[in-house]
């Protein structure tokens, strides 16, 4: 993806999850936002972003290699990774057997003792596979640490999953005796 497109994702990603208010935004209950009225607000930020077209943002979307925007009827949201809360909670759903969290060394040490927190997200997140988690944990680290979570586990204990996108799950803060 060309580094202009990189940038606009990054300011979207700020935008839709983090900042909406910064930019005169209202997330709707589902974390939606008119693509007109975010078109209008980034086009406000200055030079960079003064000729933007709903094309750009339908560029970052299919040249991206994750998922995290979705635009349809005239909207657009970020599927996951929000840190500011959404009116509408979402559907509690039955994940995969086993999911997956990648981290770094440090950070695994704490969450073998205390579970996996939420941190600056309103969610935990975590991958439906274990090359995901790899890829999550390189952000970070070159020493990965692969956590595989055990979910029937989890659930019986009180933790709740949601659906992020396809390889994201979300989920409350998952208790270290369904860490393995
Ligand atoms: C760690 C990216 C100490 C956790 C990614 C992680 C993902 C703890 C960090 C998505 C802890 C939070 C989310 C505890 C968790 N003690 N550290 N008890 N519990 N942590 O960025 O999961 O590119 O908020 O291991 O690919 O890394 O933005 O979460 O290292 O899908 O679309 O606290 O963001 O996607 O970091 O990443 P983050 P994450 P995008």
């Amino acid at each position: 993806m060309e580094e202009r497109l990189i940038q606009l994702s990054r300011t979207m990603s700020y935008a839709l999850r983090h900042n909406p208010q910064q930019f005169g935004l209202t997330l709707d209950d589902e974390g939606w936002v008119q693509v007109e009225d975010l078109l209008q607000a980034l086009r406000n930020q200055g030079n960079r972003w003064r000729v933007l077209r709903e094309a750009d943002f339908a560029a970052v979307i299919t040249q991206s290699d994750k998922q995290r925007y979705e635009m349809r009827d005239g909207r657009i949201r970020a599927f996951y990774g929000h840190s500011v809360p959404l009116e509408s909670s979402r559907t509690p759903t039955i994940p995969p057997t086993f999911l997956y969290h990648g981290t770094t060394p440090q950070a695994a040490q704490t969450i073998r003792r205390e579970g996996l927190r939420p941190m600056g997200r309103q969610y935990v997140h975590l991958s439906a596979d274990e090359e995901t988690a790899l890829q999550v944990a390189l952000r970070r680290t070159r020493q990965p640490v692969i956590l595989k979570i055990a979910t029937e586990k989890a659930l019986q204990q009180g933790c709740n999953f949601y659906l992020g996108n396809e390889m994201v799950w979300l989920a409350d803060a998952v208790p270290a005796t369904c860490i393995e």
